[in-house]
């Protein structure tokens, strides 16, 4: 049971999410996939409450084979609910289970987890896998993955060579600063700062990113710093792109120019109520 798929198979999920608590008694649930193989997850994230009686992951339950699993989040509350003592039980902040082939299209890549991870209620002497990213990993590439520190591992089972150690343990506020959007982005730019205060202040994924109108420096307020950083692409200094340069464009000419400047300015100073 999952937020967007129970198996997938041969298929792209992107920019998916789930927001709502899945609590269920079957063996296993995740926010986004179940059993996910020769898939591709790319920007999806978890907030809700995910339980299941054997398995249970923030974005899949298995990660297997031909998949990956790059930038994504879970922020959900994780946990196991399992009087059966004779049935071991997996936690992933990311994924429950995950045996990938090694190559460089099957990876878990750019993934956080700051969900809370409880453990399973009675758990007597049976195997209990939890990790922050991964419940069981049992082969494949996990990189540039972080967590909030807590007491519990990256991964919880790790029959792989990959190191604990490549998954970065963060304190809160660190993963609140700007500089973890550019560690997340090694590669690519699906993160962006949580001007909006969205996510807790946690790095959202570009689809969640609600751009408004004069925040061309994107921290959430139009105020006089914007018109410096227009007035510094202006001049070729620096270069707005992409969601900034379409905040900074707020006469809807396509460039951000002196004109841009002067109707934020008038905004700013109360001439005009909106951009
Ligand atoms: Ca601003
Ligand atoms: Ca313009």
């Amino acid at each position: 049971m999952a937020g967007i798929t129970g198996y997938a198979w041969g298929t792209s999920i992107k920019e998916c999410y789930n927001e709502g608590s899945i609590e269920t008694v079957a063996n296993a649930a995740a926010g986004i996939g179940g059993l996910c193989q020769t898939s591709w997850i790319d920007s999806c994230y978890n907030s809700g409450k995910i339980s299941a009686s054997r398995y249970v992951g923030g974005i899949c339950a298995d990660l297997y084979k031909y998949a990956s699993a790059n930038n994504c989040y879970n922020t959900g509350k994780l946990y196991i609910k399992n009087d059966n003592e004779s049935q071991d039980v997996y936690i992933g902040g990311i994924t429950a289970l995950s045996s990938l082939s090694k190559s460089d299209e099957y990876k878990i890549k750019n993934c956080y987890n700051v969900g809370e991870i409880t453990k399973a209620e009675n758990i007597n002497n049976r195997t209990v896998a939890i990790g922050n990213i991964s419940g069981k990993h049992e082969g494949g590439i996990i990189e540039n993955c972080y967590y909030k520190e807590n007491e519990i591992k990256a991964i919880g089972v790790n029959n792989s060579e990959i190191q604990e150690s490549s998954i970065r343990q963060m304190k809160e506020k660190d993963m609140k600063d700007k500089a973890m959007i550019d560690m997340l982005n090694s590669d690519s730019d699906n993160y962006y700062y949580d001007a909006m205060n969205i996510n807790n202040g946690y790095p959202i994924l570009k689809f969640q990113y609600k751009i408004q109108k004069g925040d061309a420096n994107g921290d959430g307020k139009v105020d006089f710093k914007d018109i410096l950083v227009i007035n510094k692409h202006r001049l070729g200094k620096t270069q707005l792109t992409g969601i900034y340069l379409e905040a900074a464009d707020v006469t809807g000419d396509g460039i951000a120019d002196f004109k841009d400047i002067l109707k934020i300015n008038k905004y700013r100073l109360g001439k005009i109520s909106s951009l």
